[in-house]
């Protein structure tokens, strides 16, 4: 029976799929209606067929892909010529089988794997758009670069352009356990795994292998480099071969991690010595099981002798003896094994003023360099440390001369605000790219030696720690996809510039709107250094929690312990004196002119400063202010500007769909305010240390501040909030027990007059606490905390304290004001502070 839908009900199917596509699902990959005409109609000589040249999963994709966005932007649907075409028509296939198909193909010229060429031809009479790619991948890459420039509405005629990957290897790692949770993930649950396997619907997968493929990621690892040893046995190898199945369609190769003690544990011998005869049978009898499983498996990351990871230390073997018998299990199935430079002790003695974290890699790896097989690639982090807001590059991309090396990235926001602050990332990531390390007193940036360019090595480039989860927008914050879009474009092209990147990703995020785009672009491009100045400026590092969350501020968290990210803050000075001649000696790792520069203080430039050297608080800087002033004024500037964001991000109300609008505008608004906690932290912190004022006088006196603790209290008690410097005037209150309830009360004295409210409370995940306010017995607000933008945090701290507006209030002088909290769970409705001040009325 034929169903005939009444009109309006098609209307309202057609509405809700419009509104569905702006979860931020789909991305950058959303293929939106081209409504205007005039674009539109540069597109009417697109051949009405496609033809694909071989049946392989790949071309099928590229050919699913390509009906998708056609359909989506022009509204057209390409009729699939599975004979040969006797029309104009766009054909997809690899450059020998294009040139089979007919001989006026013009030919192609030989280029790496995964490149591709856009051509228009005539060929027998007809017109031709030529998707040609190097292999099958390349085809697909072709595709969604057709794609993209229908969706960046460039023209297409006349098209004659190829583009090869600035590097092999191009993939992404993922910290997903497999009970499902993520380490560092900020975005939900594992896209993967779930209760100890892999997830049944791979829906999620593929959507996200199109992401990958989008922007030419071409391998994945799916499992944490703090390994699970269950990963490998023959259920976990059945279930991952799915996933592998899924990728390889978009033309991604699986990888996994693994655990080094894995012949000891699972493999029910002894030792887990590389050299043991008894280790290596393991390793190749395993590695051979592997691949009969997963024939076209990529390979292995391995994590060992690091945070408590077993590796070849405990038999007094290098990590080249580690990688090697990986390696060479892998070797003959073409599997790759990436073996992580980031091995450092997390048990250093802090007291001893010699030691130094930065010094690990380049000292544990580059004494080995030309001991590895050529299918080991040590996969370097950007920097010395972890990922800190700012670091110098890596001094052991200069190091590694004879061995295949890999720069880590981190696209999930560990350190720098969790999806939760706005922080894009590639412009930072760009300035590592392009160091100039001057290897033998040439010009040689980063990202050439990373890219195997220099030393002509066969295999390098880039690996990506993406953690994308099952939020709907895979990584909590619509605008952190510029991230994991720009690590793509970056490894796929790193001569693009991350604005020419940012820009792209906007119009194919957001649409084409000139305000849209111009200030979004704006937005991403401010974000790293406004986060920068708010959190850790000069080089000292985020300044946040080392120890357990990286999320909130905690300075004194990165000193007094083993783990070695030092600031060496004390009373005259502050940054670790890392130079050659009194220091760590870490600078001479780097090669002599690059080196001279870090250790003279008059050319280290000043946003490495600390990084490089221990100065005075009073320290002048190129800027003519002192290293204190500065870092004041850096922190209440970009508190400021933190504001500013949210403020650009509101004038796109209306001009940006709902959903996404009011998703970022909470995040913005909670950024804006959490800009302040760390201002106020980590001023406070270095004001007491130093004992040097701020000349503008603001750190530690905020007149329109009233202190929770002084006011009257009912129920409440006052509490020492650590670390101190967390709290205002290092105290708040709270409620002692769960279900209870307390009230703060005091009276408005002020002149009578409209006010803004407000309350700095503490947002913890471990209960929903309930507030209500009155003013003159009248209710005006009532609130819980149910941790909306999850803070990661079951105490009253740097990461829970968040802060509640209550706008518009009338106030008479001698009104009571009271808050009512209501505890609940270990969440104990904690107040720190409220702030009282003349209503801005908003624009
Ligand atoms: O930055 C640190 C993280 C760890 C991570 C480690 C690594 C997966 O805090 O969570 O472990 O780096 O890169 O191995």
């Amino acid at each position: 029976m034929r169903i005939i839908w009444p009109s309006y009900l098609l209307l309202l199917a057609l509405a809700a799929q419009a509104s569905r596509a702006e979860t931020g699902y789909d991305g950058w990959l959303r293929y939106t209606p081209i409504n205007d005409s005039a674009v539109r109609e540069g597109y009417d000589n697109l051949p009405a067929v496609v033809h694909k040249l071989s049946d392989s999963g790949i071309l099928k994709s590229a050919e699913d892909e390509l009906l998708r966005g056609v359909r989506g932007m022009l509204g057209r649907t390409l009729r699939i010529s599975t004979t040969k075409p006797t029309e104009s028509a766009i054909l997809l296939g690899t450059f020998a089988e294009m040139e089979a198909f007919s001989a006026e193909v013009p030919s192609f010229s030989e280029l790496p794997a995964d490149s591709f060429c856009l051509k228009t031809a005539t060929i027998e009479g007809e017109h031709y758009l030529l998707v040609a790619g190097a292999n099958e991948r390349g085809v697909l890459y072709g595709v969604f670069e057709l794609l993209r420039r229908l969706s960046l509405q460039q023209p297409l005629h006349g098209l004659d352009r190829c583009e090869e990957p600035y590097a092999p290897i191009r993939i992404l790692n993922h910290w997903d356990n497999l009970d499902g949770t993520i380490e560092r993930g900020y975005a939900g649950k594992s896209i993967f795994w779930e209760g100890g396997h892999i997830v049944k619907d791979l829906s999620r997968v593929r959507d996200y292998a199109r992401f990958m493929a989008s922007v030419g990621i071409n391998g994945c690892s799916i499992n944490n480099v703090n390994a699970d040893f269950r990963a490998i046995d023959a259920e976990h190898l059945e279930e991952i071969a799915r996933v592998a199945a899924v990728f390889r369609a978009w033309g991604v190769q699986t990888y996994i991690s693994l655990n080094f003690a894995s012949p000891r544990e699972i493999g029910g011998i002894e030792t887990f010595d590389p050299l043991d005869p008894a280790a290596v049978k393991f390793w190749t009898d395993k590695i051979n099981e592997i691949y009969t499983v997963i024939p076209d498996l990529g390979g292995f990351v391995l994590k060992a002798d690091s945070e408590g990871r077993l590796g070849p230390s405990e038999y007094g073997r290098t990590h080249a003896d580690a990688a090697n018998v990986i390696a060479r299990a892998a070797k003959p199935h073409g599997g790759k094994l990436f073996y992580r430079g980031f091995v450092y002790n997390h048990r250093m003695d802090w007291r001893d003023l010699s030691l130094d974290r930065a010094v690990a890699a380049y000292d544990n790896f580059q004494k080995l360099d030309g001991q590895f097989e050529d299918n080991v690639i040590i996969q370097i982090k950007h920097g010395p440390i972890d990922f800190q807001v700012r670091e110098p590059a890596s001094p052991l991309f200069a190091g590694l001369e004879k061995t295949n090396q890999a720069i880590e990235l981190q696209i999930t926001q560990e350190y720098l605000g969790q999806q939760k602050h706005l922080c894009y990332v590639v412009p930072m990531w760009q300035e590592v790219l392009d160091t100039d390390m001057r290897v033998g007193g040439k010009k040689t940036p980063v990202k050439e030696l990373v890219a195997g360019k220099t030393f002509d090595r066969p295999m390098g480039g880039f690996v990506g720690v993406s953690n994308v989860g099952r939020d709907t927008n895979w990584l909590g914050h619509h605008l952190a996809m510029a991230n994991l879009y720009g690590f793509g474009r970056l490894a796929w092209n790193s001569n693009l510039s991350s604005k020419e990147i940012v820009d792209e990703w906007t119009r194919l995020t957001f649409g084409h709107a000139p305000q849209v785009v111009e200030t979004i672009v704006d937005m991403q491009m401010d974000s790293w250094p406004i986060y920068e100045s708010y959190t850790g400026p000069l080089g000292i590092g985020t300044l946040t929690d080392i120890i357990h969350i990286h999320f909130g501020p905690a300075p004194e968290s990165s000193e007094h312990n083993g783990w070695g990210q030092w600031h060496r803050a004390n009373e005259t000075g502050v940054g670790m004196n890392r130079t050659q001649t009194t220091g760590t000696g870490f600078i001479g790792q780097y090669p002599p002119e690059l080196a001279a520069e870090y250790e003279s203080l008059e050319t280290c430039p000043d946003d490495l400063l600390l990084f490089m050297h221990h100065v005075p608080y009073t320290h002048l800087l190129k800027n003519g202010k002192t290293v204190i002033q500065h870092f004041y004024d850096e922190h209440y500037q970009g508190a400021e500007d933190a504001k500013k964001l949210a403020a650009a991000w509101e004038s796109l109300r209306g001009l940006v769909d709902e959903q996404r609008f009011d998703e970022v505008l909470a995040r913005q608004l909670y950024q804006a305010d959490h800009a302040d906690v760390w201002r106020d932290s980590i001023c406070n912190w270095f004001h007491k240390l130093s004992g040097i004022d701020d000349e503008q006088g603001r750190v530690g006196n905020h007149p329109d501040r009233l202190e929770a603790e002084d006011q009257e209290l009912v129920g409440y008690q006052v509490t020492d909030i650590t670390p101190w410097e967390a709290a205002s005037g290092a105290r708040a209150v709270q409620i002692p027990e769960s279900k209870s309830e307390g009230t703060i009360r005091w009276k408005f004295d002020g002149n009578d007059g409209w006010y803004d409210l407000a309350v700095q409370y503490f947002d913890e995940e471990d209960g929903i606490s309930e507030f209500d306010l009155t003013v003159a017995g009248q209710e005006v607000v009532r609130w819980d905390a149910p941790d909306n933008v999850p803070t990661p945090s079951d105490k009253p701290d740097s990461h829970t304290s968040s802060r509640r507006w209550i706008h518009g209030i009338a106030l008479r002088s001698g009104d009571e004001i009271v808050l009512t909290g209501r505890a609940d769970g270990g969440e104990r409705a904690g107040v720190d502070y409220f702030i009282l001040r003349p209503h801005r009325f908003r624009d």
